[in-house]
């Protein structure tokens, strides 16, 4: 029996809407609450963070450890091997760039292998959806499209692409779309990726004890890995799932908890793959299931996405969006959810608790990720209906025999969502001039300031999606432009700031772009691995002209305000490695004044990357990113250029000449 004098008495429980400004999860929250659930925000109102931890003062690469430094007084110690305190702080961040690395490349990997079996016709049930976008980029890859077949075009991009991942030496494919000066700046500093299992086995091998210790020199390898993400990893699951399954276009969608559905069978898919979920919209739409779930007493079928699995697929589809991270224990809690699809990454494992307390079938499907008390339903893409028809009749099944109470938030928002980068390109120009000119125009004139791209996670030590929805507002005010990805893009739609409409909240300049072509002042570009549309779209704009050489010239910033994953650490340092500011939130495992906090926060600024940045308040975060974009705007000359006037054919040509 413990010592009842020594048990810790749990805190007061923090009032739901203190913890969240998303109004569905509070009051599932509070229900919860009622019900005797314990939740993540509970959690983390009940366990500390770990202070040496969240410093990131902490060894533990060795058994000689775990050492512990004090990160009051950095250098007054060192590890028992001697290692400095930039040492292991550098080392533990490049074991999260290497973990964040590889989530997204084992992904796109995956994206990659599917999509040579469809080639070799070992699996029959997904086909080339969008025959233009492999031609496109094949041509992009120096591949011959003239008078070949598809099949053979795609065979030869599947090689080409394989080496994103297998290569041991050179460039990685995607280098060839990097801006030359951007790239010249990584082949100078040594960090042009390989092939990423090369850079995550080498950023793991110097990261141990007794290997490479200089801060600077990991965290060469650190953006040589985080790169291999952003411009491979992340990209070729973008590119191949836009090949296969379609790229997304602008359309409207429903997001928040009021889209499941009281008299209908509702499914719930969570994760990040998204051929799991192509599959599961083909189950839904059987003629035979539809009419087993009448036969349950049901009106039909529900399917609905939450977080980045979510996002790949509303945008193709218009399935509805139930939520980010922070609400995937929470819409259970509704008890509608007849079943709850998960594939990988960022998947809770107390989901598996809270789907038992409400009857839920939590359904695993990858054999890279089961869950104790989840139900696993193995998802074979050679006969992936054999899954996901079997999910539908599982979810049915519950239905019947329900059993519990049923609350569902009667909140639905409803936004424009689906923006590609080559959406923008005909976006501002129409197909008229479609490229990329009309934007960099409208930078140049002063219309738009900048461009902003906030992306990344909830985090429960932070109130759900404030940080988010404030930052992006004060940055649309200040006529910054902001595309946006993964669960932050949710934050904005349940915030209605992804409709034509939310243009009244923009500046002046923002506000006449917007509401000239009728677009929202906040583009949803997808999933995190849709990162690389980001990337690609500053790429096109250093290509486009006017906006200097190199990604670092632009008048562009990044912001991961409420992360909490490894993969987003990953991100953050790919977009810093490719020359753009990027500041996150909630907390940086790093302390302040050491040579390593120097390094990520200056130096590489100075070695002509981008550069980390921190702040916890969202109004603080903007003003970092609008001042950086200044400072660009200064730098192009472009700081004076704010003037509201039209640019006419001779000024054009005169920028397309210079
Ligand atoms: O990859 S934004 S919580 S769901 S890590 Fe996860 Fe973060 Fe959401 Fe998608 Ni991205």
């Amino acid at each position: 029996m413990p010592d009842e004098k020594k048990v810790i008495p749990k805190k007061k429980p923090v009032e739901p809407r203190e913890l969240t400004t998303c109004e569905a999860t509070a009051q599932m929250l509070a229900k919860a609450r009622k019900d005797g659930v314990e939740l993540a925000f509970d959690r983390a109102q009940n366990m500390k963070a770990c202070p040496i931890g969240a410093d990131s003062a902490c060894c533990k690469h060795c058994f000689m450890g775990p050492c512990r430094l004090n990160a009051k007084d950095p250098y007054a110690k060192v590890g028992v091997c001697g290692a400095t305190i930039d040492t292991i702080m550098s080392r533990n961040f490049a074991r999260a760039v290497a973990a964040g690395c590889a989530a997204h490349t084992d992904h796109g990997m995956a994206m990659l292998d599917l999509f040579r079996e469809v080639l070799e016709g070992h699996i029959k049930d997904y086909e080339i959806k969008n025959v233009q976008k492999l031609y496109y980029v094949a041509q992009e890859m120096g591949i011959e499209t003239e008078d070949r077949e598809v099949k053979d075009i795609a065979m030869d991009l599947y090689k080409e692409l394989e080496r994103t991942y297998t290569q041991v030496d050179g460039e990685l494919p995607f280098a060839k779309r990097v801006p030359e000066k951007t790239l010249e700046t990584w082949r100078k500093e040594g960090i042009v990726p390989r092939g990423a299992m090369r850079e995550i086995m080498e950023l793991l091998h110097r990261s141990a004890i007794g290997v490479d210790q200089h801060y600077a020199n990991i965290t060469k390898q650190c953006s040589r890995t985080a790169l291999a993400d952003g411009w491979g990893g992340s990209m070729v699951a973008t590119e191949i799932a836009d090949i296969l399954f379609g790229t997304p276009s602008p359309i409207a969608i429903e997001t928040n908890m009021g889209v499941l559905k009281e008299d209908q069978v509702n499914i719930i898919v969570h994760g990040h793959e998204p051929n799991l979920f192509e599959s599961m919209v083909a189950s839904v739409a059987e003629p035979t299931l539809i009419q087993a779930a009448k036969d349950a007493g049901a009106k039909g079928l529900n399917l609905v996405g939450m977080c980045c699995s979510g996002l790949e697929m509303f945008s193709r589809h218009g399935t509805p969006h139930a939520g980010n991270f922070m609400s995937t224990e929470t819409v259970l809690v509704t008890g509608a959810v007849d079943a709850m699809v998960v594939d990988v990454q960022c998947i809770k494992q107390a989901l598996a608790q809270v789907a038992e307390c409400y009857k839920t079938q939590l359904i695993t499907t990858n054999p890279r990720a089961r869950i104790e008390g989840g139900k696993h339903i193995e998802f074979h893409e050679d006969k992936p209906k054999e899954c996901t028809d079997e999910i539908v009749i599982q979810a049915i099944g519950r239905f019947k025999n329900r059993g519990v109470e049923v609350e569902i938030p009667n909140i639905v928002n409803t936004g424009v969502h689906g923006f590609s980068h080559e959406y923008i390109n005909y976006m501002l120009g129409g197909t008229f001039r479609a490229s990329y000119t009309p934007l960099n125009d409208n930078i140049i004139n002063g219309r738009i300031r900048g461009v902003a791209g906030v992306v990344g996670c909830n985090n429960p030590r932070m109130k759900q999606d404030y940080v988010h929805v404030n930052l992006v507002k004060e940055l649309i005010k200040n006529d910054v432009l902001v595309v946006q990805t993964g669960c932050s893009q949710i934050a904005l739609a349940k915030a209605g700031l992804t409709t034509p409409e939310a243009a009244h909240l923009a500046g002046p300049g923002l506000k006449e772009v917007c509401e000239t072509v009728g677009m929202p002042p906040v583009l949803g570009l997808g999933a995190c691995v849709d990162n690389s549309r980001i990337l690609i779209a500053c790429s096109e704009m250093v290509k486009t002209g006017g906006l200097g050489e190199s990604i670092a010239d632009l008048p562009v910033a990044g912001c991961a305000p409420e992360y909490m994953s490894e993969k987003a650490i990953t991100i953050g340092q790919y977009f810093v490695a490719s020359g753009v500011f990027t500041v996150f939130g909630v907390t940086f495992p790093i302390v302040e004044g050491t040579k390593f906090h120097k390094h990520l926060f200056e130096e590489l600024e100075e070695l002509g990357m981008g550069k980390w940045g921190f702040a916890t308040d969202p109004f603080e975060i903007a003003k970092m990113m609008i001042a950086h974009i200044d400072k660009k705007r200064k730098a192009l000359g472009i700081d004076k250029a704010r003037e509201r006037v039209l640019m006419d054919m001779a000024d054009r040509r005169d920028m397309d000449a210079a």
